[in-house]
């Protein structure tokens, strides 16, 4: 689609929005931000509008691009051309449904951004491990080729890097399920799908749609592509047999004839026939076995882009966990810390507690996305002593913690009273995990806003039992 002289209504005026507005605005077009939060503010706005313009050398001026807040005016939308929806705004949402009847074209900002892609496209999905594996391939990809990009889901908006492509690059993409409703000729040349767990239900509403989303990143490839996909995973096994691309899976459960499995510990690549060994778990530097999965997606992807061994190994050698995820922050009186704040639904969290190697104090609980916790609590046997709850779910988790026999649980108002309950429950040789199960909204913007609090506080804990005070009464006591 031709974009210049366009008339483009952007919904959200988030990272994406902004991203998709100062895109717009180079290629020519006419954007118009739109947002329904109340208390947004057009400076707050123009400002960030401004502030993305000049990081990105857009030479156009913001005032080319129209705010409107709150309620969108009838005669807006008979001016509106094409409609690009935030990720965050539900495809069913009655004002998208209202363009689409009209027919006007409804995309998602992976698909406007795509519309500038020059190069080759890495595009990384599932409901976790998401993030660490496009850092991976971000950093195997950076190494290999002269020029490489990460984008997507993971914090970085298409848009701000899509006109940067060249026939050279490499763009690799965390690409999240509300991202993946709305490409239409988005095209990864390798895709992978780590893992399909039940997630953000509330906005696809049944498991069939997540999944069919999740799918979606397949949609474009052709034969001559590659998908991966995780052979353990009942979900992403099924969706390999229809799958428009080769299919490579990985598996820490089987050996499989052609892919990457896990032989006792060690990581093996079955390729054209022979099985080659090629590194032990040991050398990773990423704790769990989720990681272990992330890792193997990452060798499968790096060997369809034509990644010599030698180099990925290198990386994923000396890669440590990404920030939010498993995250080991400090050890302060004995007492390790650990930020999974990432650890957005049950199923992530079930693989922060399995990456414990110590009795556990648990800080969960936030916004409720209609996730079931059973899973989760079980996961705490033997592991947790210690459930500290915030949030909107924290009655809901604390039902279903207590309908399976696990009653070792706090509540607290705050985030900082949630830490101070763990900094006086945990002993020296526990870990303190922050790895909540459910969304951070609601508390806070986004999981990194929680992230960060949590390792401010251990960093003030830490000074605190490093100050010359503690140390005078160390002393006295010894
Ligand atoms: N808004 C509306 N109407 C709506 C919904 C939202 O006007 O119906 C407005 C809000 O008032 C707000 C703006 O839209 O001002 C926010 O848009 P957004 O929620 O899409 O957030 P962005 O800041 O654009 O960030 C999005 C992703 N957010 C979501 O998917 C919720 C970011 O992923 C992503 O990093 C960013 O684009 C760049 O691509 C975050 C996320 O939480 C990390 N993702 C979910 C997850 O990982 O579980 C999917």
């Amino acid at each position: 689609m031709e974009l210049a002289g366009k008339r483009a209504l952007i919904i959200g005026c988030g990272k994406s929005g902004i991203g998709a507005a100062a895109f717009l605005l180079q290629e020519g077009a006419r954007p118009v931000l739109f947002d329904e939060n109340e208390k947004l503010t057009e400076e707050t706005v123009r400002k960030n509008l401004s502030e993305k313009r000049k990081a990105l050398g857009v030479a156009v001026k913001e005032q080319a691009v129209e705010v409107i807040l709150k309620k969108l005016p009838e005669q807006e939308k008979e001016r509106t051309e094409l409609l690009v929806v935030s990720p965050g705004v539900p495809v069913d949402a009655p004002l998208v449904k209202e363009f689409r009847e009209k027919g006007i074209p409804v995309w998602g900002e992976i698909e406007l951004a795509y519309q500038k892609e020059k190069g080759q496209v890495i595009a990384i999905t599932g409901t976790n491990g998401k993030t660490t594996t496009t850092t991976l391939l971000g950093e195997i990809m950076k190494k290999h080729f002269e020029t490489s990009f990460v984008m997507g889901n993971i914090g970085y908006p298409y848009a701000d890097i899509a006109e940067k492509t060249t026939e050279q690059s490499v763009t690799v993409g965390e690409i999240s399920s509300f991202q993946l409703e709305t490409i239409e000729s988005f095209h990864p040349k390798v895709s992978a799908i780590l893992n399909i767990t039940p997630d953000h239900l509330n906005r696809h509403h049944t498991m069939e749609n997540y999944i069919a989303a999740k799918n979606n990143i397949t949609k474009n490839q052709k034969k001559g592509d590659t998908c991966v996909l995780n052979y353990d995973n009942v979900l992403t096994r099924k969706l390999g047999e229809c799958c428009p691309a080769k299919v490579l899976y990985f598996s820490t459960k089987e050996e499989l004839a052609e892919g990457a499995f896990l032989r006792g510990e060690e990581i093996c690549l079955a390729k054209e026939g022979k099985t080659k060994r090629l590194m032990q778990i040991r050398e990773m530097r990423l704790a769990g076995l989720c990681n272990v999965e992330n890792v193997m997606a990452a060798i499968l992807v790096s060997e369809a882009m034509g990644v010599p061994e030698k180099e990925y190994l290198e990386v994923i050698k000396a890669f440590r966990a990404v920030e939010h995820r498993i995250e080991f922050v400090e050890e302060v009186g004995g007492v390790a810390y650990y930020n999974d704040s990432k650890g957005t639904n049950p199923d992530a969290a079930i693989q922060a507690v399995y990456a414990m190697d110590r009795p556990t104090v648990l800080i969960g609980g936030g916004y409720d996305k209609g996730s079931d916790y059973d899973a989760w609590v079980e996961s705490f046997a033997g592991k947790v002593k210690l459930l500290v709850l915030i949030g909107q779910t924290r009655e809901k988790i604390a039902d279903c913690a207590e309908k399976h026999g696990f009653e070792d649980i706090l509540f607290a108002e705050t985030f900082e009273e949630a830490f101070r309950s763990c900094v006086e429950h945990a002993a020296p040789g526990d870990a303190v995990l922050l790895s909540p199960a459910c969304a951070s909204w609601g508390m806070f913007s986004d999981y990194e806003e929680r992230g960060r609090l949590f390792k401010e506080l251990v960093y003030k804990e830490s000074q605190k039992a490093n100050s010359p005070e503690r140390e005078r009464m160390k002393k006295e006591r010894a």
